[in-house]
């Protein structure tokens, strides 16, 4: 088979390049290692930046997005058991986020692809890429046939690495190649999703003597909760009721009373991780989202990071088939990694703050206190905190 590009992993990054490359007229081919259905059943972000909002629509996906997408202006802190709301809007001159999970996003951006009769091919198995330093890149990988594996090759012009943290890509640039940055937390997130109503119609990110937790949501009936919770508890270890108790404890009064409990859909844990690896970009080989790197999830960043790099990419790639200019091609690395690294920052920072980490007794629990304090009453540093929150603008500018 040949392609102009060949794109490894159906996650949210892959799948919105193919349909921007689609848009525009270049072929592509998307080789998932999983089944669309287990792809779908991964539940993970929630909150989309204006960024992300306009790229699905420029993909033509967004018409669901904005019917059943709930707008936020704002969001809480919970700390020292009283709420303060963040209001975004006023703060960053208009601008909002619009909560809707990663799960419909990957489902619209799956429907769209194959109604536009575009070639996925789900549960390949050892897929390798090789020769991304020349001119001729080759992806290699197999399907079960009926009389046992089959083998396939894929001749390409680029392949775009959108296989996530423990994807392939990464994993075959040459280590000399790559300086990699990360910070592992001594905790984790331990998540619910239940069709009960939202507690609060904004979401609460709670700092608390308990340790953290998060109240989002993903409609008007179905929520989406957080505690931190140890590194080394195991999800069977956390029945529903030990979970709601839990939650329940780290709120305010209000909320505490508001709280709807109900049966769970799905519940997980998930290790928080700051990572990054340097460049993006080898040859021909492109990294884009969770591949090339990770934020810890307080102030939800992982699926709009992995947006702009689609967004840099797939200008790129256009650039160089209609312009025949390759210099988004050479500026692409650069480009993402000044956006990555800032909400590196920002997430690093979010999640320092709202945490309980095993040195927060004494002082710094004061130093956390008295930063939430200055949070709400100082306008620049909430000013600050929203401009992040809602994200900051894409900058094509040469690096
Ligand atoms: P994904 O979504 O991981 O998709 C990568 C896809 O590549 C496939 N793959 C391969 N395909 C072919 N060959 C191989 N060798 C392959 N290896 C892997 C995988 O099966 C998968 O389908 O990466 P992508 O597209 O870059 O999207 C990034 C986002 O998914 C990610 O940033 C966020 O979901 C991060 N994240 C969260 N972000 C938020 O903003 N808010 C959250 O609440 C939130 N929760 C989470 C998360 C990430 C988690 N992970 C990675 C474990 C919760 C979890 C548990
Ligand atoms: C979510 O709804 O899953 C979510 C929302 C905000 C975050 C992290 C996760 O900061």
């Amino acid at each position: 088979m040949r392609t102009q590009v060949a794109i490894i992993g159906a996650g949210p990054s892959g799948l919105l390049l193919g349909q921007l490359l689609h848009k525009a007229g270049i072929d592509a081919v998307v080789i998932e290692r999983q089944s669309a259905d287990y792809v779908l059943g991964r539940i993970r972000a929630g909150v989309l930046e204006q960024v992300c909002v306009d790229m699905l629509d420029e993909a033509g996906v967004g018409t669901r997005m904005h019917k059943e997408g709930l707008v936020h202006g704002g969001f809480e802190m919970l700390f020292q058991g009283r709420r303060h709301r963040i209001d975004m809007h006023a703060l960053t001159g208009g601008k909002s986020v619009m909560v809707y999970g990663q799960t419909e996003v990957t489902h619209d951006l799956m429907d769209a692809r194959s109604a536009a009769g575009l070639t996925t091919i789900y549960s390949a198995s050892n897929v390798s890429v090789h020769d991304f330093d020349g001119p001729r890149p080759r992806v290699l990988y197999q399907t079960e046939g009926p009389d046992g594996p089959q083998q396939h090759a894929i001749d390409c012009d680029f392949i775009a690495g959108c296989d996530g943290f423990h994807g392939v890509c990464r994993a075959s640039v040459p280590q000399d190649a790559l300086t990699t940055y990360e910070k592992v937390y001594p905790f984790g997130w331990l998540g619910i999703l239940a069709d009960v109503p939202p507690v609060s119609h904004e979401l609460i990110y709670a700092n608390t003597e308990r340790g953290f937790a998060l109240c989002s949501m993903r409609s008007e009936t179905r929520s989406r909760y957080y505690v931190q919770c140890e590194l080394t508890d195991r999800v069977e270890q956390w029945s529903d009721d030990a979970f709601w108790d839990e939650l329940r404890a780290r709120l305010d009064p209000q909320a505490r009373e508001q709280l709807v409990t109900g049966p769970s859909i799905e519940k997980s844990i998930a290790p928080l991780r700051s990572f990054v690896a340097e460049p993006m970009r080898f040859g021909r080989l492109f990294l884009a989202g969770d591949a090339a790197h990770i934020v810890p999830p307080t102030g939800a960043k992982g699926l709009n990071l992995a947006a702009s790099d689609v967004k840099y990419l797939s200008s790129a790639l256009i650039e160089h088939y209609r312009e025949k200019s390759d210099a988004g091609i050479d500026h692409y690395s650069d480009r993402c990694l000044r956006r990555v690294w800032k909400a590196e920052r920002f997430s690093w920072w979010f999640t320092s703050l709202m945490h309980r980490f095993p040195d927060t007794a004494g002082f710094g629990q004061k130093v956390q206190e008295a930063e939430l304090d200055y949070l709400i009453h100082s306008e620049s540093a909430a000013r600050s905190l929203a401009e992040n929150y809602v994200g900051l603008p894409l900058d094509f500018a040469e690096p």
